[in-house]
């Protein structure tokens, strides 16, 4: 069986919002592997550079003229050696010549390539035979800030967390559920709510940051009843959003107010306690490792996760621990360029107790390569929203893994419970 890389192609495609991206084709003698990128809105300011200049159309040159005729002829088993190669044609710490976006696309459609020379799935070729554990689904319901327009919640994402459920079908039937029934509330609670949705397909609704958190508390606890298992659920505050550097306050428009990072302490431990928050992504801004440190040494039964803290780097991520900066991180390989750069920063965090989030972006494709990527790794949670065609092409595929592994299959243990 042959994994020697025969060829590689680029092509644009486009993602969730319409916005051109790159797709790649790794062919070997026995296999083929294919990968598009996705891309954020909310960025952290120490993510790579997705593209060269010239954007999409140079970043496929880049592989035309640079990359291809680098990688043919290696072989594709040997992930951290196709990585460390693209490291090296760039040459630069952050992918500013052939694009983050780039390398992402050629990574991982290596790691698939690999795994079809070999006749295997991608979760089993790089997680072995004894990665059968699924992920919880941290589900979108509702999106403020800037995923959202108008006059929606400051806070980014409304997160459901089916925690009691026993399998991932299981899971993502609750939060289907969940966000189907939220829209029943934001139809009472807000006059002009014609069910629109952002690009994760979370509902988009004018109403503040306590109506969203009691809408969802309503509709988590109904469908826990109906379904006879625990559904919790979270936020995504993105506060680098919401930070004014000038001022040093967190601005929280649609309640006229600003918090300075006490009372952003205060006001998420507040909120912990009352809705009893099962999560918080990003409570301050990027920059702020202490104030991560203040909230997760005082929250309780709560993942405080750091996603534009770390933007899945290494380095970040070691800063984090030293001081005890949040208790768990979003992996998004797309943040730091390659497989072999996410996986390392896992590997940190799991040997440090953090827990592993993977996660979409919000204007993504129908790729379904993180879904793989959560089993093999033993990540114990997948954030991928709930509706729209890229986020159920990642839950319909961890279905698929589930089928796949029948009685093998089990539920991931999660550390707030
Ligand atoms: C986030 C993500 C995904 P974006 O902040 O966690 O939900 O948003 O992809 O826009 O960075
Ligand atoms: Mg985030």
């Amino acid at each position: 069986m042959s994994s020697i890389i025969e060829d590689i192609i680029a092509r644009k495609v486009f993602n969730s919002r319409g916005e051109e991206t790159i797709e790649v084709d790794v062919i070997t003698a026995n296999g083929f592997g294919r990968a598009s990128a996705p891309a954020g809105k909310s960025r952290g300011k120490t993510e790579v550079v997705y593209y060269p200049q010239g954007g999409v159309d140079q970043a496929i040159k880049k592989v035309d003229d640079l990359i291809a005729p680098e990688l043919a002829g290696l072989n594709s088993d040997f992930q951290e050696e196709i990585d460390s190669t693209l490291h090296e044609i760039d040459g630069t710490n952050n992918f500013k010549l052939i694009g983050g976006n780039t390398a992402f696309a050629i990574s991982l459609a290596n790691a698939e390539a690999a795994a079809n020379s070999h006749n295997l799935l991608l979760f089993q070729f790089l997680g072995g035979n004894n990665a059968t554990t699924l992920p919880y689904p941290l589900g979108n319901c509702i999106s403020g800030g800037k995923h959202a327009r108008g006059k929606a919640p400051d806070i980014q994402e409304f997160l459901a967390l089916p925690h009691g459920a026993e399998t991932f079908l299981e899971a993502a039937t609750a939060n289907a559920q969940i966000h189907s029934k939220i829209a029943e509330t934001l139809k009472k609670k807000d006059k002009l709510f014609n069910g629109g949705k952002s690009s994760e397909g979370a509902w988009i609704a004018s109403i503040d940051n306590e109506t969203a958190l009691e809408t969802m508390a309503k509709a988590c606890e109904e469908v826990g009843n109906e379904l006879d298992f625990e559904c919790g659920f979270g936020v995504d505050v993105a506060a680098s959003s919401l930070w004014m550097e000038k001022e040093e306050k967190y601005s929280y428009e649609s309640e006229g107010k600003k918090r300075d990072a006490d009372e952003q302490l205060e006001y998420l431990l507040d909120l912990i306690e009352k809705y009893h928050l099962a999560y918080i992504e990003d409570p301050f801004h990027e920059e702020d490792f202490d104030g991560f440190a203040a909230l997760t040494k005082k929250a309780r039964k709560c993942l405080i996760c750091g996603d534009d803290l770390f933007t899945t780097n290494n380095e970040r991520l070691n800063q984090g621990i030293k001081i005890g900066a949040a208790n768990s991180i979003i992996i998004k390989v797309n943040q730091i360029g390659t497989l072999t750069d996410a996986a390392e920063t896992i590997e940190t965090a799991q040997r440090n107790g953090y827990t592993c989030i993977v996660s979409h972006r919000s204007g993504d494709t129908c790729d379904w390569h993180i879904a793989h990527l959560t089993v093999a790794y033993r990540c114990p949670m997948i954030k991928t929203g709930v509706v729209e065609g890229a986020r159920v092409a990642k839950l319909n595929e961890l279905i698929r893994i589930e089928h796949f592994l029948g009685n093998r299959a089990k539920m991931a243990e999660l550390k707030i419970l």
